[in-house]
């Protein structure tokens, strides 16, 4: 028989941070919501990232939900980057705070969604046979949330050993010990998982493609009198968060890298590279990021730090980028990766030198060589963004499907809607400025905007609203005009949709708002203000 159409007034998909706020926030608004989730408990990229080593790159007093003083008062963070178990538990306490798991069915994956225009409203149908119907769809599907495993590399399936990726990491303990571990990819994932493998592994095979500017993360825990500070000073916080152009605490200096004498540029930036987090990438000079002279002083300083930390300096080499500036792809942070390079139980393998043939059922086989492991490890990372969209059917009007749309880059009005797909709200969408944000504190921005306008819209009388074209193609417009100053837009990574294991992802276009967050949520409040311009509201 079939199953009965589920029915809500508004449908989530994804019960990550954006999911459960979303949740949260309608709930306060009387709304009927029913949030649907792949995996089976909430917490998003803290529930599927499991590997070892993985944790906060924010600060985790920037990075926690700052919408209820309970939770603040509530919640002690133990370290300065809380590690995935913390966190996912941070996401348990915040369901159960707020009793979000009764709105919530876990364990079925949207498969298409599809916007009934007679009826003006949305069909979400999922893996398990089930449909949910209502007049408002909201995707809290995340950014980085479609592990990739390598197209490029044959024989994937063939492995015999244990075979993981990070983004899709076992529940149950992986063990290290005495055994051979093959780690291929050197991200953020990869650099925080192969420094904590190294500590345990007997031997560990980094296959690394191109390497990526690190710079040191710097965690210590947090005792209760520093707690206790925090808590004291989170208004301060969150309102220099707001402030800064990611909402990271590091301030962007104000001065030209330029500006000043070369002693006082090195002392700042050793100054930089003693702080904790971001403060290197996010809190340099004002023109570091869109300079390349200025660029090169800081990717200059961080290649002798790299030199200086590895003593062989023929694996230096291959450990320090040539192809891109300091900054212009995402950083990882480290705690000891570079250090990890002189154990004599790791060896790196630089497959521009030696490309991987393929992976056989005892190992893998580069140019000339094969290596026999009991593990291998795909921190390959994500169909970045836009991928999560593409893995669901979604139909607009009149048939047209997102993932045609979007084939030569995402066109969207805000980043949080989407011309043709009445009553679907993005949240961390592409075009967004939370792509490239300290997350939870675009997300607020993102679930109090659609939030209010579900509301308004009630309040209203209204049922339906959509981009307009010419506001879709201005806002498109102006989001490739914010990323020009940047250099990072001309370098191939996820933040410009590059990924070589996806078909159709191998040119540039530009993921992410770059006019930053201030700016964005000025923008997002003055289309409010003004009855919701550039949307068709009926
Ligand atoms: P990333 O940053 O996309 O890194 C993926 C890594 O895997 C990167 O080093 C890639 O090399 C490498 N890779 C991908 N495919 C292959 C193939 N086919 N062969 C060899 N090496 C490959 O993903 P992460 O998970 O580390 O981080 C994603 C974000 O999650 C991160 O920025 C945080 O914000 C959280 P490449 O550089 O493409 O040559």
């Amino acid at each position: 028989m079939a199953q009965a159409i589920e029915r809500s007034e508004v449908i989530v998909i994804g019960a990550g941070l954006s999911g459960m706020y979303q949740l949260i926030k309608l709930r306060e608004l009387g709304f009927k919501v029913r949030v649907y989730e792949a995996g089976n408990g909430v917490g998003g990229t803290w529930y599927w990232n499991r590997y070892p080593g993985a944790r906060f790159d924010s600060e985790s007093w920037t990075y926690g939900f700052s919408f209820s003083s309970e939770v603040l008062a509530e919640w002690d963070w133990k370290e300065h980057f809380s590690g995935q178990p913390e966190n996912l538990r941070y996401c348990g306490f915040l369901a159960d705070k707020f009793d979000l798991r009764r709105d919530i069915t876990f364990g079925v994956r949207a498969k298409a969604a599809t916007w009934d225009d007679a009826a003006n409203e949305w069909e979400v149908a999922f893996d398990d046979g089930r449909r949910a119907r209502a007049r408002f769809l909201v995707t809290a599907i995340g950014p980085l949330s479609s592990p990739t495993m390598p197209t490029d590399i044959p024989g994937t399936g063939d492995f015999k050993g244990e075979s993981w990726h990070t983004g899709l990491w076992p529940h149950h303990p992986v063990s290290f010990e005495n055994k051979r571990v093959a780690i291929i990819g050197t991200g953020a994932s990869g650099v925080q998982a192969i420094t904590e493998i190294a500590k345990t592994a007997g031997h560990l095979t980094v296959f690394q493609r191109q390497p990526n500017w690190c710079a040191p993360l710097r965690n210590s825990p947090i005792d209760q009198a520093t707690m206790a500070d925090i808590r004291a000073r989170y208004d301060e916080i969150f309102s220099r968060c707001r402030d800064t152009w990611g909402c990271f605490i590091h301030t962007v200096d104000p001065r030209n890298a330029g500006d000043v004498s070369d002693e006082e540029r090195e002392a700042f930036f050793e100054t930089l590279y003693n702080m904790p987090g971001f403060a290197f990438w996010q809190g340099n000079f004002r023109d570091s990021l869109m300079d390349k002279r200025a660029n090169d002083y800081m990717t200059a300083f961080i290649a002798k730090k790299i030199r200086g930390r590895v003593k062989d300096q023929k694996i230096a080499d291959k450990l320090i980028p040539t192809n891109h500036g300091f900054g212009t792809r995402r950083v990882p942070l480290e705690s000891g990766y570079y250090e990890v390079f002189n154990q004599p139980n790791v060896e790196l393998v630089d497959l521009r030198e030696t490309p991987i043939e393929r992976v056989t059922a005892t190992g893998i086989r580069t140019a000339g060589r094969e290596r026999a492991f009991d593990m291998v490890i795909y921190a390959t990372g994500f169909d970045a963004i836009t991928g999560a969209f593409d893995r669901i059917d979604i139909t607009g009007k009149d048939g047209a499907k997102l993932r045609e749309k979007w084939a030569d880059g995402p066109q969207t009005y805000l980043g949080l809607n989407v011309a043709g797909f009445p009553n679907m709200l993005t949240l961390v969408g592409p075009h967004n400025a939370a792509t490239f944000c300290n997350l939870p504190r675009c997300i607020e921005q993102n679930v109090e905007w659609v939030s209010d306008l579900l509301g308004w819209m009630r309040d209203h009388g209204k049922t339906r609203i959509e981009a307009t074209e010419d506001a879709e193609r201005a806002w498109t417009a102006h989001v490739y005009e914010t990323g020009e100053r940047l250099l990072l837009t001309k370098v191939d990574s996820w933040m410009t949709g590059v990924n070589k294991n996806v078909p159709g992802r191998q040119k540039r276009t530009f993921m992410a708002y770059a006019g930053g967050a201030p700016k964005y949520r000025q923008k997002c409040a003055e289309i409010a203000g003004n009855g919701y311009e550039g949307f068709a509201v009926g």
